[in-house]
């Protein structure tokens, strides 16, 4: 690094001083805290998407959001070229860039890390940024915070896309640097019109059966703002938006959104028994999150819930039907993977491995089950929290676009063509980058329409185990050391074994606990054959937890 360049970096890094006392580490989504201390550290992280950049040669997204967070939060996610998240070998990087107590230091820091990652200032490749964030009051100062960093590195561009929903921002990542046009209209253009052909290919019996309207909770984020733009361009969809997040209808993530009814099992604000039985979805602040649910009647406000372990059966036997009409004719052997994590409901893993499919865990977070997917064919990832996505290898791709071309020549209009065709529509539909809830939505209602489900008949595929989920506050949520795709508990000694003996008590019992990436909590997941003993096992394991970790007040 020459002088000029260290020098503007040390002028720039001297408006956003770290807040005393603050320590932040890069979590399961990038880094999140209450939106007043991040100025910093996302002006440092703007630093990091210019060099990863030049690195790269090659376009980088930065998102301004905190995803299903409370609205005081704010936080920064980082799509590398392919469009996915941010190379794990890059995270120690992040974690040191973001805690660098002074400029001198900061500037030290990126001089050392650029010469080992052979990362060159004056090369004739510029860097850029793609920036976007999403409808939070602090987005705005902190992209400005995004674009200083971006910009301290001599001759970054920052290119401001605007409001977004984070799987957009990381879709136009990854078209930008396929060399295709990638702005929203591109976007919303490639899911309307993938989305048509898929409900063309629909067998003519099931398009006449009338579908009903479709209620979407928007979250009061992004997402429902966007999901009004999308029902515009669609036909024999109707969809009626609420808590879009318009003036008067309510706070983000309040009582609304995927995070709190998947963990609350209730219905979002906005929603009531005037909804009994209809098929309702919701979306997260950020819209890279999706679950379905249908209100119960006369019930609390109780909910029957179609989570993301839901979805991903949905999608795989979808495509199952596609490969086996495929496999019957071409004897083409196609490796078709399913990744979960230890949320998933030990119903739905049965289910998939009795329909033969290959079901893998992996720890919480989508950068490890996006990694373990791409091993695949097709690999269909979820996280029962509703983040999840279809993925496709090029080489299968590429397969498909022969067999297309020689079907339209040899057998046009057979089922095998249809299928090919139905596969390639797919793989355009959902978005290859990230989970993205609004794609995700457009193709489960393809899927209902195809197989002539109502969300009832859906929900049935198989019965979930009761489950619950709680969250406890602890003095160091980095104490706990996990192992073995987050199932067992390393550290502390002896808390494993508290666990242990709790979930010996209940038949079909199954608990555990990791400190979650997003929040200063640690999350208790317990599973039990009824709801009363999978909430007993769950509060009994959180008190544990807080012997062991916490303020002492159970
Ligand atoms: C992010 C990640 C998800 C993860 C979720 C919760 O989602 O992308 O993979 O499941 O955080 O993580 P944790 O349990 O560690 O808090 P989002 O939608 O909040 O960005």
């Amino acid at each position: 690094m020459d002088e000029h360049q260290a020098g503007i970096l040390l002028e720039c890094a001297s408006k956003y001083p770290i807040p005393k006392g603050v320590k932040i580490s890069y979590g399961t989504a990038g880094f999140r805290a209450d939106a007043s201390i991040l100025s910093s550290t996302v002006f440092r992280v703007g630093i990091l998407a210019a060099l990863r950049s030049l690195k790269t040669k090659s376009v980088i997204g930065l998102m301004i959001t905190a995803s299903h967070n409370q609205i005081s939060d704010n936080g920064v996610k980082i799509a590398d070229p392919s469009g996915g998240m941010l190379t794990q070998e890059w995270e120690p990087f992040a974690d040191l860039l973001a805690n660098a107590p002074d400029p001198q230091n900061l500037v030290k820091l990126i001089s050392e890390f650029a010469k080992k990652e052979n990362i060159s200032f004056t090369g004739v490749y510029s860097a850029e940024v793609l920036l976007g964030r999403d409808t939070r009051p602090s987005g705005e100062s902190l992209l400005e915070a995004a674009r200083q960093g971006i910009t301290s590195v001599v001759g970054a561009l920052a290119t401001g896309m605007g409001i977004l929903t984070t799987p957009q921002l990381h879709w136009m990542v990854r078209y930008r640097n396929k060399g295709k046009s990638s702005l929203e209209s591109d976007y919303f253009k490639q899911i309307s019109n993938s989305f048509r052909c898929l409900m063309d290919y629909i067998p003519r019996e099931m398009i006449a059966s009338e579908m009903d309207e479709l209620i979407v909770d928007g979250a009061n984020g992004v997402g429902g703002e966007k999901l009004e733009v999308v029902k515009k361009t669609l036909s024999g969809l109707v969809i009626q938006v609420r808590n879009s997040g318009k003036e008067g209808e309510g706070v983000l993530n309040q009582g609304v959104g995927a995070d709190f009814v998947q963990k609350e099992k209730i219905v979002p604000s906005g929603f009531g028994q005037i909804d009994v039985g209809k098929r309702c979805a919701s979306l997260d602040g950020d819209a890279d999150r999706l679950v379905y649910f249908h209100v119960l009647l006369g019930s609390n406000n109780k909910i029957e819930l179609v989570d993301g372990d839901k979805i991903l059966s949905l999608f795989a036997l979808y495509i199952k039907q596609q490969l086996i009409i495929l496999n019957k004719e071409d004897g083409h052997h196609v490796h078709l993977g399913i990744v979960q994590t230890a949320y998933a409901n030990g119903a739905s893993t049965d289910y998939l491995k009795k329909m033969g499919l290959e079901v893998v865990l992996t720890p919480t977070g989508v950068k490890y089950l996006h990694e373990k997917a791409y091993e695949y064919d097709i690999g269909i990832y979820f996280e029962a929290n509703g983040h999840g996505t279809i993925l496709f290898s090029a080489s299968f791709l590429s397969w498909l676009e022969t067999r297309n071309k020689e079907l339209a020549s040899t057998s046009e209009g057979s089922e095998q063509q249809l299928s090919v065709k139905r596969l390639l529509a797919v793989s355009e539909l959902i978005n290859q980058a990230v989970g993205d809830a609004l794609s995700g939505v457009l193709l489960v209602e393809v899927i209902l329409r195809h197989t002539g489900w109502s969300i009832q008949r859906w929900s049935e595929l198989y019965q979930d185990l009761p489950s619950r989920q709680l969250k406890v506050k602890v003095v160091d949520r980095t104490a706990v050391i996990t192992t073995n795709a987050e199932t067992e508990v390393v550290k502390p000694a002896g808390l494993q074994a508290a666990i242990n003996c709790e979930v010996a008590k209940y038949t079909m019992g199954r608990s555990f606990i990791r400190p979650s990436g997003t929040e200063d909590v640690i999350r208790v997941y317990a599973e039990a054959s009824t709801q009363e003993e999978a909430d007993h096992l769950a509060k009994s394991v959180a008190q544990h937890v807080d012997r062991f970790l916490g303020f002492g007040s159970s």
